[in-house]
């Protein structure tokens, strides 16, 4: 941080409504030169700021198509990498705070990523037989790692594209760091659960046999989403129970009982897109992040449309909340002032190759 710059700590004891009003101050003085973006995920005193919403994927897209000197993510730091290499040349991507991370993301590192292919090498060329497909719920060295080994990117929304694409080109694909939505995108093109091997990165040759290795085609990273494993398959029971015409939609980051148990799984998009085409007085228990499922539930209200949250417990993204109406408020009179703080600059090296990998997905979705 320049020295220059306002310090946090005059911020944190700030309460949420001299926030509201310094941000919306803020935000008027900056006008067209920032871009605000809020993830589905974000809680509702931040989302209500951004200028654009959306998944990860399309508020990086839309955040290069603007003409904004500096993009404000209110998302986490995977997010804002994605959003630095796809924006615009000489486009500021800031991240509220930088503590906003995703422990999914976290459970796939390059030195795990590289040894796992060396450890494959030892019974196959990886090469020339395993696409490594990274979720975009990855760093940028992963990205890039793909991007540089034939591989490529996928989103919740297009995994099933994306398998298609890799096993169009090799015979096996190494997917990181999610094996539920790996796994659930292979069962739906078809691939028996017994081809589908768990790959735990903390054991040698991720605690498989070269046998197993050799008859499996997709290596699952053993990663998950906290949030996400909070869902069980009793939820869904109890609520079939109760509601017999209720429909069920989980997120294919949940396990794949619950998944299997759903009527519908979805990207974030494709559960909003479902539930609002559906017809008037329908009942929904939804398996995802709390703040996007209380957000529909009040938006489609007045359609009559009654949207049960799948878990009894709360259960929200810890890390994506650290994105608090303080820390937006500190970020944009900083830019106010003319300082930047929290930039995401992804390495030169890594943002080259970390694109060819992301405009592989495009091109295929
Ligand atoms: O890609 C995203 O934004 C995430 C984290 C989930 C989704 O399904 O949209
Ligand atoms: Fe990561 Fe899970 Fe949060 Fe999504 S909900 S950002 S996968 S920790």
């Amino acid at each position: 941080m320049p020295a220059t710059a306002i310090a946090f700590d005059r911020y944190s004891q700030l309460q949420d409504d001299d926030c509201e009003e310094r941000i919306l101050a803020a935000k008027k003085d900056l006008g067209s030169r920032a871009v605000i973006l809020g993830h589905h995920y974000q809680r509702a005193d931040v989302y209500k700021h951004a200028d654009l919403t959306g998944d990860s994927l399309r508020l990086s897209k839309l955040s290069g198509s603007t003409d904004a000197e500096f993009v404000v993510f209110c998302g986490v730091h995977f997010m804002a990498e994605v959003a630095d290499i796809m924006g615009k040349p000489g486009q500021v991507v800031v991240l509220p705070d930088m503590a906003a991370g995703c422990s999914m993301a976290d459970m796939a590192s390059l030195p795990k990523v590289e040894r796992a292919w060396r450890e494959l090498s030892e019974v196959l060329d990886p090469d020339e037989k395993v696409t490594p497909v990274t979720y975009i719920n990855s760093a940028a060295d992963l990205k890039a790692f793909c991007g540089e080994h034939g591989g490529i990117v996928c989103t919740s929304s297009n995994a099933g594209k994306i398998l298609d694409w890799s096993f169009a080109r090799r015979e096996k694909v190494l997917f990181f760091p999610d094996q539920h939505l790996g796994r659930w995108s292979g069962y739906k093109m078809g691939i028996p659960l017994e081809q589908m091997q768990v790959w735990d990165p903390d054991e040698p040759m991720g605690g498989l046999t070269p046998e197993q290795i050799r008859d499996a085609r997709i290596l699952l990273w053993k990663g998950h989403c906290s949030v996400h494993q909070m869902f069980q398959p009793q939820h869904i029971l109890k609520f079939r129970n109760q509601h017999p015409d209720g429909i069920v939609i989980s997120h294919p980051e949940c396990k794949f009982e619950v998944c299997k148990l759903s009527d519908y799984v979805g990207s974030t998009d494709t559960i909003i897109k479902t539930i609002a085409a559906a017809p008037e007085n329908t009942r929904w228990l939804v398996g995802t992040e709390l703040n996007l499922v209380n957000r529909i539930a009040g938006e489609f209200k007045p359609q009559g449309k009654q949207i049960q949250f799948m878990s009894p417990v709360v259960c929200m993204c810890s890390t994506m909340a650290r994105i608090d109406p303080q820390h937006l408020a500190w970020t944009l009179e900083n830019l106010v002032q003319g300082r930047v703080v929290n930039q995401i600059k992804v390495p030169q090296g890594d943002a080259d190759l970390a694109r060819v990998a992301l405009e592989r997905m495009l091109a295929v979705s």
